[in-house]
């Protein structure tokens, strides 16, 4: 079995991020630089099969690049996660971790959750939420990934176990 989630990687706004983060009084326990993402959907624990079944889905879904701003914080009181996202975001983003959510359905995975709040989550063990100027980053995803999570005796890490490229669905050129 294998804790699995689908995210944006952060790429070369994670370490401005951290940056940005560790020179505020930001609530809680700082999430390494390399952990940072934005979830897409989280599937849980996932048997080989069905972690088979979702990179062949991860290979089938189409979705556009997204420029996504990360211009807000905010707090998760039962999670204790504090995290930065975006105000506003494009249909895109939620049209895709709709998808990649109930691809996860089908197989009997997920957590059952319908609502979808894109976020970063910066903190964990947060107390109170973040009370800090507003953040100003540019997520510019150009691709989408499936990661494997596992704890190890120094925290948890996320491995990519497979990437694919944000690209639009192909214009059917035979007019049909
Ligand atoms: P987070 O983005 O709010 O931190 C890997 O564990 C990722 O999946 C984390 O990013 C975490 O959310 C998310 N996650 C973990 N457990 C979850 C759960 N029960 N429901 C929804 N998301 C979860």
């Amino acid at each position: 079995m294998s804790r699995l989630f689908f995210a944006l990687p952060l790429d070369e706004i994670s370490l401005p991020l951290v940056t940005w983060r560790d020179r505020l009084p930001w609530p809680g326990q700082g999430v390494p630089q390399a952990n940072l993402h934005l979830t897409l959907a989280f599937l849980g624990e996932a048997s080989e099969q069905q972690r088979e079944q979702l990179l062949a889905a991860g290979a089938r879904q189409h979705c556009p690049p997204l420029t996504i701003a990360l211009d807000r914080t905010g707090w998760f009181p039962r999670a204790k996660a504090a995290w930065v996202g975006p105000r506003q975001w494009p249909n895109e983003l939620t049209v895709l971790a709709r998808a990649l959510r109930r691809h996860g359905e089908r197989i009997g995975l997920g957590n059952g959750e319908q609502g979808y709040t894109p976020h970063v989550t910066l903190s964990r063990k947060a107390g109170e939420a973040p009370a800090t100027p507003a953040p100003d980053f540019l997520l510019q995803a150009t691709r989408f990934c499936l990661y494997q999570s596992t704890s190890t005796p120094d925290g948890v890490s996320y491995e990519p176990l497979a990437c694919w490229p944000l690209r639009p669905r192909a214009k059917n050129t035979d007019g049909i």
